[in-house]
């Protein structure tokens, strides 16, 4: 018997544990908060667990991530010392990304919100066409998501700039990692995408200095985490020029308040955290073969390393 516990709110549930019963006939499912034994579980799969429940399952021996970000989990006070995080890796999540910036990216280079004004006012005229080659993206993170978003871009004949943490080489891709090369990285992005990870390191990344490293009238999108981006510095960019416009996914506080100032800035674009989702049909997959993975002692895939946060 192999008990885990779902700590996470989907349609579905029931199909869900009913391939993975049918998969693994001794597996023992719980949904929080209905768990008859807490001593009894090994295995918890979530997202955004309540803070401190990890001190309830003095046998927990594996925690996996429904969510890429992974640092809603990492902030348990109680999260035990050697547990693996693993982080579910679903193709579908990339695709769903990266078809979410196409559109975004592609909104900013074909001067929809041009446009969109020209309609409002009746008025008819047509604008030169931009060419992808003169439109440099800067990818920040160049992991899962932001690699394929990077080379899907790449293939529509826009010059990618990614940034990351170690040195990369991917092909048709310009890499540059580390802080020291960051403003170099983004000299020329005309468009700016946050993929990253919320961390120490990362928190706040988006703010005064890194959108005046970039060209002026440049364009943000984040569809990373609320935090990266510092809010007031964003709204300072607009008013400025500096920045022509933001797509933003997610937001500090999630849903954005009523009152918050985003909603009234014509240049925002708002999404409620929806640039890519995972449906749990998809989940049945990796999470059969990480349980598998897992009792049967073999390398583990797609671990969190708790040092970097993420
Ligand atoms: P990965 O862990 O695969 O990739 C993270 C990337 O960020 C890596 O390239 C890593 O560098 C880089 N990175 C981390 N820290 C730093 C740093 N200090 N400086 C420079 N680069 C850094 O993550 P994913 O691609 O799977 O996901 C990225 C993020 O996207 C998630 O953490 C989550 O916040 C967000 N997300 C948002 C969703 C939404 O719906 N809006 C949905 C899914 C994810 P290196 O390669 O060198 O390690
Ligand atoms: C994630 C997200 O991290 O949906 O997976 O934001």
């Amino acid at each position: 018997m192999f008990s885990i516990l779902i700590i996470y709110e989907a349609e579905n549930l029931q199909l869900l544990i009913k391939e993975l019963k049918a998969s693994i006939p001794d597996l023992d499912v719980h949904i929080w908060p209905k768990v008859e034994n807490a001593d009894n579980i090994e295995a918890i799969l979530t997202w955004k667990p309540p803070l401190g429940i990890m001190a309830k399952f003095p046998k927990l021996k594996l925690i996996i991530s429904l969510g890429a970000g992974v640092e809603e989990i990492l902030r348990d006070p109680n999260l035990p010392a050697n547990v693996p995080i693993v982080r579910l890796i679903e193709p579908c999540v990339t695709s769903r990304m990266t078809e979410y910036i196409l559109l975004a990216v592609l909104r900013f280079h074909r001067q929809a919100f041009t446009y969109q004004t020209f309609q409002q006012a009746r008025h008819w005229q047509a604008l030169p066409l931009p060419e992808t080659s003169s439109c440099t993206i800067g990818i920040l993170g160049l992991g899962i998501l932001g690699t394929d978003a990077a080379q899907k871009l790449n293939t529509l004949g826009f010059p990618i700039r990614g940034w990351s943490r170690t040195p990369k080489n991917i092909d048709g891709i310009e890499c540059f990692h580390g802080r020291e090369q960051l403003k170099l990285c983004l000299s020329k992005c005309r468009v700016l995408v946050c993929l990253l990870p919320l961390t120490r390191e990362t928190k706040g990344i988006l703010n005064r200095e890194t959108f005046s490293a970039m060209p002026q009238g440049s364009y943000l999108i984040n569809v990373a985490r609320g935090q990266h981006l510092v809010e007031q510095d964003l709204l300072e960019a607009l008013d400025s020029g500096q920045l022509s416009g933001a797509c933003l996914d997610v937001f500090s506080q999630e849903p954005l308040p009523k009152n918050h100032p985003f909603w009234s800035y014509p240049q925002i674009t708002i999404t409620p955290h929806v640039a890519t989702q995972t449906d749990s049909e998809y989940w049945t997959k990796p999470l059969i073969d990480t349980i598998r993975c897992f009792r049967g002692g073999l390398p583990l895939k797609n671990v969190v390393n708790r040092q970097q946060g993420y």
